[in-house]
């Protein structure tokens, strides 16, 4: 029996240690490959989104949490965890599994998607209605998330919810999945910036290489690590808070010094390959 046949609910991720995780995110693709050779659909967005689908699952409480996927052509994984996997070969069969989300088919499904730009203005839908709900009331502890590609980012609903949720600042987390492709190489001016901001892979090498070696000087190194993390954080804090954007996601970056050490507690733990117990977190 394969580890994906044993998840029968999301929240099951949230047992598994990394290694388990990462097996089931191979056995995703595998299954989405031999699925999709039959029955066509959106391979390469669906194969490129299992990371995001397992890391939402793991630290949301889907349905109570809302998880909306823009376009909705990247959610084969989120089908995948929430129950459909004994169906999926019926993937975009008359009667079968659909293309995209669709609340008929599971409560895990917010929105019956489709069109590319339409999930951060349902993400700011759902956030604006669960605020107001009575302070207090159970149900304004949900959290919404959105994943949303590079493309779809870049269209006008898109940018007009984001220019909502700037003023109307209502919790919720967006996961910018930036693949540099729409449905051919991205052009234009904010793929031209987003591309600028994306670190090259030499910075990437060079930081990793500097924080092993750090870590690893005796005595000295642990606290001179924290302090480059603590110092980098709060750069990047100050920076965002100049320019505070509509972009929640921010609420998830690590802030405080001791927020910095337990990043860093939980990569050596993962080195160690066991995941941290995971439990759906406040978003605060
Ligand atoms: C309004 C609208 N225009 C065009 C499309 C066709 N379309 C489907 S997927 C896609 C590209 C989406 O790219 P991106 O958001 O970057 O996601 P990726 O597939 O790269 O993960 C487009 C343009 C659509 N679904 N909706």
């Amino acid at each position: 029996m394969t580890l994906l046949e044993t998840i029968h609910d999301p929240a099951q991720l949230r047992a598994l240690d990394y290694a388990e995780l990462e097996r089931l995110a191979a056995e995703l693709r595998e299954k989405m490959i031999r699925t999709v050779q039959h029955t066509g659909g959106h391979l390469a967005s669906s194969l490129g989104a299992v990371e995001i689908a397992l890391a939402l699952h793991r630290v949301m409480d889907s349905p109570r949490d809302r998880m909306v996927w823009d376009t909705g052509h990247q959610a084969y994984a989120h089908k995948l965890l929430t129950g459909r996997l004994d169906r999926f070969e019926t993937l975009r069969q008359t009667d079968g599994v659909g293309g995209f989300p669709r609340r008929s088919e599971s409560d895990h499904d917010v929105f019956d998607g489709g069109h590319a730009g339409t999930g951060v203005s349902i993400g700011v839908g759902l956030a604006a209605a669960r605020d107001l709900l009575p302070a207090g009331s159970p149900g304004r502890a949900q959290r919404i998330a959105v994943c949303v590609g590079d493309a779809a980012m870049q269209s006008g609903l898109t940018l007009e919810a984001l220019n909502h949720l700037g003023q109307s600042k209502n919790r919720m987390l967006i996961v910018l999945n930036d693949n540099e492709m729409s449905i051919s190489k991205s052009v234009g001016g904010l793929s031209t910036r987003l591309n600028k901001l994306r670190l090259t892979r030499a910075y990437q090498e060079t930081k990793e290489a500097s924080k092993r070696t750090i870590s690893r000087i005796p005595v000295l190194g642990q606290p001179l690590f924290d302090v480059l993390a603590w110092a980098k954080e709060g750069f990047k804090r100050s920076r965002a808070s100049s320019r505070r954007s509509a972009c929640a996601a921010r609420s998830w970056c690590m802030s405080r010094p001791s927020r910095a050490r337990a990043m860093h507690r939980r990569r050596r733990t993962a080195s160690a390959s066991t995941a941290p117990a995971c439990r759906p977190s406040t978003w605060a």
